[in-house]
């Protein structure tokens, strides 16, 4: 029988893939990563105690691979495309995300590993969004962009055949992998022809720039690769001087001692050349960097909390403002581990020590974690949030829209017509990330827990 490369073989390759091809029509994503390399060096050279435990929960050999991509597409087909595609990686769709609320005509999933293993190994995430053409509310331009999207392939001829041989085969032999990837990675290029006239561009953006952005060009390009920093205000600040303007504010949370969730900026891209079907010239822009921090993923318990909080401290225009704000109201929200922990706030996971394991038969399900770790026999790290935020996903939208901002009528969040197009139910972010708690508890003798109910 065939030696079939693994999934995550595939996807780590196909995610340095896209990264060199993001540098290479992206030139400012370079200086980026470059930006946000020297800042994790400098963070770990201060910080010796977060390298210490970085390389402990396994999180340090990921630290300067990972990335995550998005991309939009148009039609369901083009969607439940993507799915099979990513699905070869290992990546699957997990949870919704509602854009329609903040004006923007989309709803999207982020395709991500779900296995603890495999996120260890390489975390490549894509949003994905696809169009709600119902929110076009020019029904003639509504029927054009139709017509336009039914006759494009984003797909490579061979992209489908080797999906298609993966089905037959259930795996892909290393010839084909490297094929694979190639051929997969033409879907998500930048293409300066685009598939409409000027005329035909000029109304599709007056529609939203969004709806030219994904119904002009015959693939869904990336439209960002986004690095992940230890310390996301250092690079803020240095953005400038590596000659990077970022946005005005830092989404998410504020800066704590212990990182929850995820905080994101971004810079927009230059204008890029694209010529039109005639033969016209023209600009477009679209295509952004984008850099974030990642902490703990949190229960619906704290999930809210934070919600009610970020609420509250509502928006400012400059970040300095901003981030006051933010730590005002996130005063509310605890900052140490013990009653994250306790309170059930947070999802962690645990792990014997060598004295928890030289006296496992000692440990009983129901005792607590706190004596054990309090004890040494065992210890908790922090489970990384893997997901994304739909306020700040909506900001990074903005920022990269211009100033104009079209808020519109709230069309329905539609989970079911989203999944009805991916082809398969989105996962449940909160399942995944208790039962990455509850396994590490079981491997401890501890009891399980389910947080997904509560309600305090
Ligand atoms: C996606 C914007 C959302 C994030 O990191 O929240 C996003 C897009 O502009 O297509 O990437
Ligand atoms: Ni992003």
């Amino acid at each position: 029988m065939a030696e079939y490369v693994s999934a995550d073989e595939i996807r780590e390759m196909f995610a340095q893939a896209m990264s060199l091809m993001y540098q290479q029509e992206v030139p400012q994503y370079g200086t980026l990563l470059d930006l946000v390399a020297d800042v994790n060096i400098g963070v770990l050279e201060k910080h010796p105690m977060l390298l210490e435990q970085l390389t402990n929960d396994g999180e340090i050999g990921r630290l300067n691979i990972e990335r995550h991509g998005a991309i939009r597409v148009g039609t369901p087909e083009e969607l439940a495309g993507l799915r099979k595609i990513f699905a070869i990686m290992g990546m699957y769709p997990v949870g919704y995300y509602d854009l329609s609320v903040a004006g923007i005509p989309v709803h999207s999933t982020a395709f991500r590993p779900t296995e603890d293993a495999a996120l260890a190994r390489n975390p490549f995430r894509v949003f994905t969004s696809l169009l709600r053409p119902e929110l076009i509310e020019d029904i003639p331009l509504r029927k054009q962009a139709l017509q336009i999207l039914a006759k494009r392939s984003i797909f490579t001829p061979v992209c489908h055949d080797l999906v298609d041989i993966h089905a037959q085969q259930g795996g892909l032999t290393a010839p084909q992998a490297q094929s694979f990837v190639r051929e997969a990675l033409e879907t998500f290029r930048w293409r300066q022809q685009a598939c409409v006239d000027a005329q035909t561009y000029q109304a599709l953006h007056n529609a939203h720039r969004l709806v030219a952005d994904i119904v002009s060009f015959p693939g869904c390009h990336i439209n960002h690769l986004t690095p992940r920093t230890l310390d996301i205000d250092r690079v803020q600040a240095l953005m400038p001087e590596y000659g990077v303007t970022p946005k005005n504010v830092i989404e998410g949370p504020p800066r704590r001692l212990h990182p929850i969730l995820l905080r994101q900026t971004s810079f927009r891209a230059l204008e890029e050349k694209v010529v039109f079907a005639e033969g016209a010239q023209g600009a477009h822009t679209a295509r952004f960097g984008e850099i974030e921090q990642r902490g703990v993923a949190l229960t619906p318990k704290g999930r809210r909390l934070y919600d009610t909080l970020l609420a509250e401290a509502g928006v400012a225009a400059d970040n300095f403002a901003h981030q006051n704000r933010l730590r005002n109201a996130f005063a509310r929200f605890p900052d140490d581990e013990t009653t994250l922990r306790q309170s059930g706030l947070a999802w962690y996971r645990y792990r014997l020590l060598p004295a928890g394991d030289a006296n496992r038969q000692a440990i009983k399900p129901d005792d607590s974690p706190q004596a054990l770790i309090e004890r040494g026999w065992i210890a908790a790290s922090p489970v990384t949030y893997e997901d994304f935020l739909p306020v700040s996903a909506a900001g990074i939208f903005q920022s990269n829209l211009g100033a104009e901002t079209q808020v519109r009528e709230q069309g329905h969040a539609s989970q079911q017509t989203f999944e009805a197009a991916l082809g398969c139910a989105v996962k449940d972010p909160f399942v995944l990330y208790q039962e990455t708690e509850n396994r590490s508890r079981s491997q401890c003798g501890l009891a399980t827990v389910n947080r997904l109910t509560d309600t305090d």
